[in-house]
């Protein structure tokens, strides 16, 4: 079961020490809750005033070559680093990461068991969330997300590196899942009869956009590739969306593909893990919130195809990482962090639930984005 490193505050010590940060280290603690890294703030006195950082274990079961990883973020970083300048930003450090060298310069470091670090500074004054509190947060993180792709859209040099080759190709999470229910390594198929059947009857939309990709109807674009509602860092005093997070998965994608994961973490009221099924709903006013948020910032290089399948994108999205999530529980455990035996089965069944309530409201959807 992937449950994420226990660290002792000696082994933390001895990473941050590798990091070019001066100061005493006073403290540090496992933080956020994300699925992947191993996420640790570590606090230090500099000069009498507390100065956070965040230090970060890469997932190298899952990022199978770190290095590529660390050179597409600084390459990403760079880049919006440098446009916030240009526009006259205030203050670019809290609106993008920063990628902390190690005293030899380097992005990264290694532990003593192997394990790949990194240390960002940490953004203060701004947090991120796990349930979206209101519509106007949801306009607000669409914003930062689609001023995200905005920014990089233009980065010159050559193509990302594939961080996770094939990660949102939907047709391959669905080959997958099927060896899986075939080989059934767990024995846990008996209990998921319910999940496969609602996902074998929608088999056919797990190729619509990559068929549209293949025609040239929709283009290849510079994309987050995780857009969750708990990577973006939104600003205590305004509430605005300041900073997009978590760029493991920056590299070429669809738009779509983005915009889909807002729709799925950003219009629910309850948790990715909640076990009762009646409080999972899209609801109808955040998903208008993310499309005028979306749109603000990156309708301006979105064309047709791509605003016409807004709405779909949602769909399939939740469709695709319930697929992941029954995979994962049906392989036993081996990727998402998990807490329990039935977590990711618990994941699995609200992001089914998900794609069935965009499915009574898809229309309603439709005829909003096309009144756009
Ligand atoms: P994962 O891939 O495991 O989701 P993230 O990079 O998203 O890892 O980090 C996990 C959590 O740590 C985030 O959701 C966020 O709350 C927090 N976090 C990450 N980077 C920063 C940062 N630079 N400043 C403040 N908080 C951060
Ligand atoms: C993971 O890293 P995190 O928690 O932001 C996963 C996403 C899934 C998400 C489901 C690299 O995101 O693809 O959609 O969990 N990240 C990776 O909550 O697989
Ligand atoms: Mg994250």
């Amino acid at each position: 079961m992937n449950t994420g490193v226990v660290m002792t505050r000696e082994a933390i010590a001895n990473v941050a020490g590798n990091f070019r940060i001066y100061g005493t280290l006073l403290e540090s603690q496992p933080y956020g809750s994300g699925h992947i890294n191993d996420t640790f703030a570590v606090t230090y006195s500099q000069a009498g005033t507390r100065v956070r950082y965040i230090i970060q274990r890469i997932n190298t079961q899952i990022f199978k070559d770190p290095e590529a990883v660390m050179e597409n973020i600084l390459r990403v970083t760079d880049e919006g680093f440098r446009r916030l300048i240009e526009a006259d930003v205030a203050d670019p450090s809290r609106c993008v990461l920063t990628v902390i060298p190690t005293k030899e310069g380097c992005s990264h470091t290694r532990d003593a068991q192997g394990g790949i670090w990194r240390c960002y500074p940490f953004i203060e004054g701004a947090r991120t969330y796990d349930i979206i509190r209101n519509a106007r947060q949801a306009t607000e993180v669409a914003k930062a997300f689609g001023e995200f792709q905005r920014l990089v859209a233009g980065m010159k040099g050559p193509r990302l590196h594939e961080t996770i080759p094939a990660f949102h190709n939907t047709r391959s999470r669905f080959e997958k899942l099927r060896a899986m229910v075939e080989a059934d390594p767990k024995g846990r198929l008996a209990s998921v009869q319910r999940e496969w059947g609602f996902l074998r009857e929608r088999e056919a939309l797990v190729d619509v956009l990559l068929d549209l990709q293949a025609k040239g109807e929709i283009p290849e674009r510079i994309t987050h590739n995780d857009t969750k509602l708990n990577n973006v860092m939104v600003d205590d005093a305004t509430e605005t969306g300041i900073c997009v997070i978590d760029l493991d998965t920056v590299m070429p994608g669809l738009a779509l593909y983005d915009f889909g994961d807002m729709v799925r973490t950003a219009t629910s009221p309850a948790a990715e893990d909640e076990t009762d099924l009646s409080k999972v709903r899209m609801q109808m006013p955040m998903f208008e919130a993310l499309v005028r948020g979306y749109l603000s910032s990156a309708g301006g290089f979105l064309n047709e195809a791509e605003k016409a399948h807004l709405s779909f994108s949602g769909k399939l999205i939740s469709l695709e990482v319930g697929i992941r999530f029954l995979t994962d529980y049906l392989e036993g455990d081996v990727y998402f962090k998990t807490k329990h035996p039935s977590h990711n089965l618990d994941r699995c069944r609200t992001q089914l639930a998900l794609v069935a309530s965009i499915e009574s409201q898809e229309e309603e959807m439709r005829r909003f984005v096309d009144a756009q």
